[in-house]
C-alpha cells in the first residue's frame, strides 16, 4: 500500500519541552531581499515545454507598468526573473472618471508557466484546493498599496483585472517582492565543475535548496509547506555539500525527537505553526530515516552532546521497527505504516523496506558503538539475520537481481536499496547493478526525483559513475530542458504532466527532495 491520508486522532504525542527548547535555540534567521520584477511576459504554446507553455517578452515595458491601464478582463504577467519565496506588494491607482465601483482583481503566483493556464474551477484531486497560489481581491478605494499578507513560491505573477467599471481603469506602480530564506549564500561552498550540463544542474540543485531553508527545512515552499523526515535526510545531504547550516539540521532533529507518540514512534512530519505540532502520519522508513540522518550528521560533524541527547530517540525507532521482523529475518510489513520508497503504487515495496531497514540498522549500530551502548550485539545480532535472510530468499542467484512479494516481481527499487544496504561484495554490487539497466531500464513507473536520487546514488556506491552521470543529465537535466528554475517533486519523464494528486496545479514546482545533485556531483565527481 502507497502513501495516502491517514487520520490517526486517537494517538497522543509527547511534547519534551527540554528537546523543544533546543530547537527553538537553533531556529534561523531568515534573510530577506527586495525583488523588483524584471519584465511583463505573455504566456504562450510551446510543446517542447512542461504543459506545453512558454513565457515570452511582452511589447509592455516594466519600466513603463504605470502607463498601462487596465480593465475588464485585462491581465499583465510579471517576471521575477526566477524562482523566490516570499512576500508580494504593489501600489495600485484609478485613472479616468471617479471610481464609482470596487477593484476586483485576481492574482496569480506560479512557479511554472503552466499554473497560469490551469483554471482552478477545474481542479478536482484530493490534495486541497487552497494550495493553489490565487487571490480574488476586492479594493473599494484607490489609491492603495496591497500588501498581501501570504507568503508565495513563484516565479511570475499574474494580475488579471475581473472589473473596474467603464468610467475608469487601474494603474499597477512600484511591484517588490521581498524574498525570504534562512540559507546563507556567503557560506556557499565553492565547487569548480567543468562540464557545462552538470554545473547548471549543480546551480538549480542549490538554488531549490535555498528556496525551501526556511524556518525549517521545507520540504516545498509552496506546497506542503513543512518539515517532512524523509525530505529531511536529503536537504541536509545537500546541506553539508553547499550552505553547511548545521544549526537548522539540529533544529529539524530536535522538533522530530521532541514529539513521538506516547510509545516513541516519529510521525512523518512536524507543523512549526502556530505552533509545533506532530502530524498524525506515519511512513515507516521516514521513521527510520531519523536515524539516518542523525548518522549523516556526525559523520559530517560529530557532536557528542546532540548524540547523547538523540541517541534515546534513534534507539526507539530501532526497537519499534525491529518489532516488525520476525524469526527468520523478514520485515513484515503493515499497511497502515507504509513502505513509502516513491509517490508510485505499480511495484512491490518489500523488499526495498526490508533494504531500508538494513541499511539503517547499520547506521545505528555504528551510532550504538559511538555511544557504547551495551545492547550492540543484540542488534548485530538481528543484522545478521535481516542479511541472511535477504541473501537466501530474495536474491536470485540466476539473474543476479533481488525479488520482491509474493509474485517475486523483479523491480528497481529492490535492487537499489539492496546495493544501498550493501549486503553483497563489491563485484556483486556491481553485477546487480548492471543487470538491473539490462533488463529493467528505461526507468518506468518511478515518478519522484526523491526516488531517482537514489538509483543515482546506488550507481555510484557500485562503482557506474558514467552511468550514474548519464541519469542525473537525463532526468534532472530533463527538467532544465522543460524550462525548470528549482527541480521539481514529481517528474515521470514519459508523462511529464504526471502528478501524485490528480492534477499539477498542486505539484511543487520548487521541492526539496530534488536537489540532491548538489551532493552527488560533490561527494562522487
Ligand atoms: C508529499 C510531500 C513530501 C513527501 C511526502 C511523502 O506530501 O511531497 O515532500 O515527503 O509526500
Amino acid at each position: 500500500m502507497a502513501f495516502t491520508f491517514q487520520i490517526n486522532s486517537d494517538i497522543t504525542f509527547k511534547h519534551d519541552e527540554f528537546l523543544l527548547t533546543k530547537a527553538e535555540k537553533y531556529r534561523p534567521k531568515i534573510n530577506k531581499k527586495s525583488v523588483y520584477p524584471k519584465k511583463i511576459v505573455d504566456i504562450c504554446e510551446d510543446n517542447s515545454k512542461l504543459d506545453g507553455y512558454y513565457i515570452k517578452d511582452s511589447i509592455k515595458d516594466i519600466g513603463k507598468i504605470k502607463e498601462y491601464g487596465m480593465s475588464r478582463d485585462d491581465t499583465m504577467i510579471l517576471d521575477l526573473g526566477n524562482h523566490y519565496v516570499g512576500k508580494f506588494s504593489i501600489d495600485i491607482d484609478c485613472v479616468g472618471s471617479p471610481m464609482d465601483a470596487p477593484l476586483y482583481i485576481r492574482l496569480k503566483f506560479a512557479e511554472m508557466p503552466s499554473e497560469l493556464k490551469f483554471d482552478s474551477k477545474d481542479y478536482n484531486g484530493w490534495l486541497s484546493k487552497s494550495w493553489i497560489q490565487e487571490e480574488f481581491i476586492h479594493i473599494d478605494s484607490l489609491p492603495a498599496k496591497l500588501e498581501l499578507p501570504r507568503r508565495y513560491s513563484c516565479r511570475y505573477i499574474e494580475i488579471k483585472i475581473i472589473d473596474t467599471s467603464p468610467k475608469w481603469k487601474a494603474v499597477f506602480s512600484n511591484p517588490i517582492f521581498i524574498s525570504e530564506t534562512s540559507a546563507d549564500y556567503s557560506k556557499l561552498k565553492t565547487i569548480d565543475i567543468k562540464d557545462k550540463e552538470l554545473k547548471d544542474i549543480y546551480d538549480v540543485s542549490v538554488k531549490t535548496l535555498a528556496d525551501c531553508m526556511q524556518d525549517v527545512f521545507e520540504d516545498g515552499p509552496k506546497r506542503d509547506r513543512r518539515l517532512w523526515l524523509g525530505d529531511l535526510r536529503l536537504q541536509a545531504l545537500a546541506n553539508y555539500s553547499t550552505f553547511n547550516n548545521l544549526e537548522l539540521v539540529k533544529r529539524c532533529l530536535y522538533l522530530f525527537a521532541a514529539m513521538p507518540t506516547e510509545q516513541g514512534k516519529i510521525p512523518a512530519n512536524v507543523f512549526v505553526s502556530p505552533k509545533n505540532i506532530p502530524d498524525d502520519t506515519f511512513l515507516f522508513e521516514y521513521s527510520l530515516f531519523f536515524i539516518s540522518t542523525l548518522y549523516d550528521y556526525q559523520k559530517n560533524n560529530f557532536d557528542k552532546d546532540l548524540l547523547d541527547e538523540l541517541y534515546p530517540v534513534a534507539k526507539t525507532q530501532m526497537d519499534l521497527t525491529l518489532q516488525m521482523v520476525d524469526e527468520e529475518g523478514k520485515l513484515l510489513t503493515d499497511d497502515s505504516y507504509p513502505v513509502f520508497v516513491d509517490w508510485s503504487n505499480d511495484f512491490d515495496k518489500t523488499t526495498a523496506g526490508q533494504a531500508e531497514l538494513i541499511y539503517t540498522l547499520k547506521q545505528f549500530i555504528y551510532l550504538a558503538k559511538q555511544i557504547n551502548d551495551i545492547d550492540i550485539y543484540k542488534y548485530e545480532d538481528i543484522l545478521n539475520k535481516l542479511v541472511y535472510y535477504s541473501k537466501s530468499n530474495l536474491y536470485d542467484k540466476d539473474k543476479k537481481l533481488f525479488v520482491s512479494g509474493v509474485e517475486k516481481e523483479y523491480n528497481i527499487a529492490s535492487q537499489v536499496w539492496m546495493v544501498l544496504a550493501d549486503i553483497m561484495s563489491k563485484d556483486e554490487n556491481k553485477e546487480i547493478m548492471h543487470q538491473m539497466i539490462n533488463n529493467l531500464f528505461p526507468v518506468k513507473g518511478i515518478a519522484t526525483p526523491y526516488m531517482y536520487h537514489c538509483i543515482v546514488e546506488a550507481m555510484f556506491e557500485a562503482g557506474l559513475k558514467d552511468e550514474a552521470v548519464t541519469l542525473i543529465k537525463d532526468y534532472w537535466g530533463s527538467m532544465i530542458k522543460l524550462g525548470a528554475d528549482t527541480f521539481w517533486e514529481a517528474f515521470e519523464p514519459a508523462n511529464p504532466d504526471y502528478s501524485p494528486y490528480g492534477s499539477p496545479i498542486v505539484n511543487s514546482y520548487c521541492h526539496a527532495w530534488s536537489c540532491t545533485p548538489a551532493y552527488l556531483i560533490d561527494k562522487y565527481l
